[in-house]
């Protein structure tokens, strides 16, 4: 943890004023003034640059590291366990005409998509794995975001030890990556509890802690200033980079 910590600082320091979050905004206002133009979301127009490498499956690492709090223990997703995930339902709503709850029958009976890539942790590890799942952009589409949407945030099921929820967040030009994945299966098996079952988010092109696991209820927000901290997400509210491209 304090290594964690020690990195963050040290990464605010040295990219401080580099201007990437403000690039991100800009790219941002594109995105709305598409949105707000009151039709379906050309999806052609928008996230199809910047793709990082997929590998091949002799490349998929025998070793992948478990890198989060601990596979939460209360009621609710005890009981989700216990049940095989046949209640759960993965909430999106926010700033939406459509909002949904999807069952994992439901997610699973959409398109589904598979990538073979790297997973780059700050600590200092790096993983290669298969994953299998909708592309987040489909669910946005389905839900079909407002004029002045700006983010989408996920909300887990773990907490830290001081009780305060995991939560991260993605700008449009992220959350409609064509390799942004909402995962269900990794390496062909189903998500495993201590990996974020039953759903994960899974952002190939962002730091391993954009990647939430145990993702229960996907909000569309205007702004990120009210949530926690006002940072956009758990470590980002530490003092980690909120924008954290590969
Ligand atoms: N909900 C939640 N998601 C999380 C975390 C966490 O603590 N809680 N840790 C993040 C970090 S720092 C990493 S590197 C990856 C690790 O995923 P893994 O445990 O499958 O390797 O999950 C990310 N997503
Ligand atoms: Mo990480």
């Amino acid at each position: 943890m304090k290594r964690k910590l020690f990195i963050a600082t040290s990464l605010s320091a040295a990219l401080a004023g580099c201007g990437a979050i403000g690039t991100k905004l800009a790219e941002n206002d594109r995105i709305r003034s598409i949105l707000g133009a009151g039709e379906t979301l050309d999806l052609a127009l928008i996230g199809t640059r910047g793709l990082v490498r997929e590998y091949a499956a002799s490349d998929i690492s025998a070793q992948f590291p478990i890198n989060s709090f601990d596979t939460p223990v209360d009621a609710v997703y005890t009981h989700l366990i216990r049940n095989a995930f046949a209640s759960f339902r993965l909430v999106v709503d926010g700033m939406v005409d459509r909002p949904l709850s999807l069952s994992l029958a439901q997610l699973n009976a959409m398109p589904q998509t598979t990538q073979i890539t790297r997973h780059d942790c700050v600590e200092g590890w790096s993983a290669v794995a298969q994953w299998s799942g909708v592309a987040l952009r489909d669910i946005i589409a389905a839900a079909r975001p407002r004029k002045g949407a700006g983010f989408v945030v996920f909300h887990t099921f773990d907490r830290d030890a001081n009780g305060v929820p995991y939560y991260e967040s993605l700008d449009f030009s992220q959350a409609l990556h064509p390799q942004t994945l909402l995962a269900l299966r990794q390496n062909g098996a189903p998500i495993a509890p201590d990996r974020g079952a039953p759903v994960r988010l899974k952002i190939p092109t962002q730091l391993g802690y954009k990647s939430a696991k145990w993702v229960r209820h996907i909000a569309v927000v205007p702004s990120l200033a009210h949530l926690f901290a006002g940072k956009g997400g758990y470590w980002e509210d530490q003092g980690y980079q909120w924008f954290a491209g590969i």
